[in-house]
């Protein structure tokens, strides 16, 4: 494990890039045509970049609260400017062609299925934060951290994060699950505090062709389904029994690049194939309470961080 981080930390001298961009600008979101004012704290606190200009209880806030609670996704739009969003998304094109080297945490989600051209189905790259530090420090880590305490609380803190890419005509579906499903699939933990958050960031357009996500709103509320691996001896999972719960409420949720989409553990959601010319590319940010984020840890499940076959991933196939 330890020469797994050193060989990452001398990776990092890799250029910073300008991921401090507008990290120290206002900036205004709009979910459901509700809009907030963010600005920067004057008297600036680390933990705390940015700060609700219309209080973190205001009318708004609490609607996009009460959307969160009654569908577990919300949708937010604007969260990253079309100019930050080109530098994650470049940063992204250095880890896909391996400029930067992240092959201990990448692998292909879409295993299950036979590959094209040696290309990943669902290529997932675990922690990329671990490779480039300084995106801990940038805008799209320390907003949707600043949002996830006024959500849920101040007690949420980073858990990890990751890349979900399909390229251009990848078309192999992600299928219908809930991210609780995979957090305890190793049966080391399990959740009494319910409180987590996934930010699932485009930096480039979702759209049906390319493989948007889809949410079945409401279905956080059904408790824990059954899962079981796709294909026999791959990560993936699909949720079981769950079929006619998500034809009656599933829907896509195309979203502009810069947008993200903010859902619980327990929403079911799934995604569709990449059938068009252009790639998809995503962005995925967790946080949980600390206390929560201890006991995983001291109970042995840290995401991947110490090399995929924590995730019970062993059969990477090098592409
Ligand atoms: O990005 C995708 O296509 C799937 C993402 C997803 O299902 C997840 O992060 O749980």
């Amino acid at each position: 494990m330890k020469t797994l981080f050193s060989k990452i930390r001398r990776r990092q001298s890799f250029n910073k890039q300008s991921i401090y961009l507008n990290n120290l600008k206002n900036f205004s979101i709009n979910a459901n045509n509700i809009n907030i004012d963010f600005i920067k704290l004057t008297n600036e606190n680390k933990e705390d970049n940015f700060y609700i200009k219309n209080a973190p209880n205001s009318e708004a806030i609490k609607q996009m609260k009460t959307i969160l609670e009654n569908d577990g996704i919300l949708q937010i739009d604007n969260l990253l400017d079309e100019q930050t969003t080109e530098v994650y998304a470049s940063l992204y094109s250095k880890f896909l062609s391996k400029e930067i080297n992240a092959e201990s945490h990448r692998h292909d989600l879409g295993s299950f299925k036979e590959s094209k051209d040696n290309k990943e189905n669902v290529c997932q790259i675990m922690w990329p934060s671990l490779y480039i530090n300084s995106l801990l420090e940038g805008p799209l880590h320390q907003r949707t951290k600043y949002l996830s305490k006024v959500f849920f609380g101040k007690d949420m803190e980073f858990d990890f994060d990751m890349l979900i890419y399909k390229s251009a005509h990848s078309s192999t579906e992600f299928p219908w699950h809930q991210d609780e499903g995979y957090w305890t699939k190793s049966g080391k933990i399990q959740f009494t505090d319910l409180r987590g958050l996934s930010f699932w960031v485009a930096l480039n357009d979702a759209t049906l062709e390319n493989g948007c996500m889809w949410y079945a709103p409401g279905t956080h509320k059904h408790g824990l389904f059954k899962h079981k691996e796709v294909k026999e001896g791959h990560h993936t999972i699909v949720v079981q029994d769950a079929d006619d719960l998500i034809n009656n409420t599933k829907k896509p949720y195309q979203i502009k690049k810069g947008s993200v989409l903010v859902s619980n553990g327990r929403v079911l959601h799934y995604s569709g194939p990449n059938i068009s010319d252009n790639e998809r590319k995503a962005f995925i940010i967790n946080y949980r309470p600390i206390e929560v984020i201890n006991y995983m840890r001291q109970n042995g499940f840290d995401h991947g961080k110490s090399g995929l076959h924590n995730l019970g991933i062993d059969n990477i196939k090098k592409l």
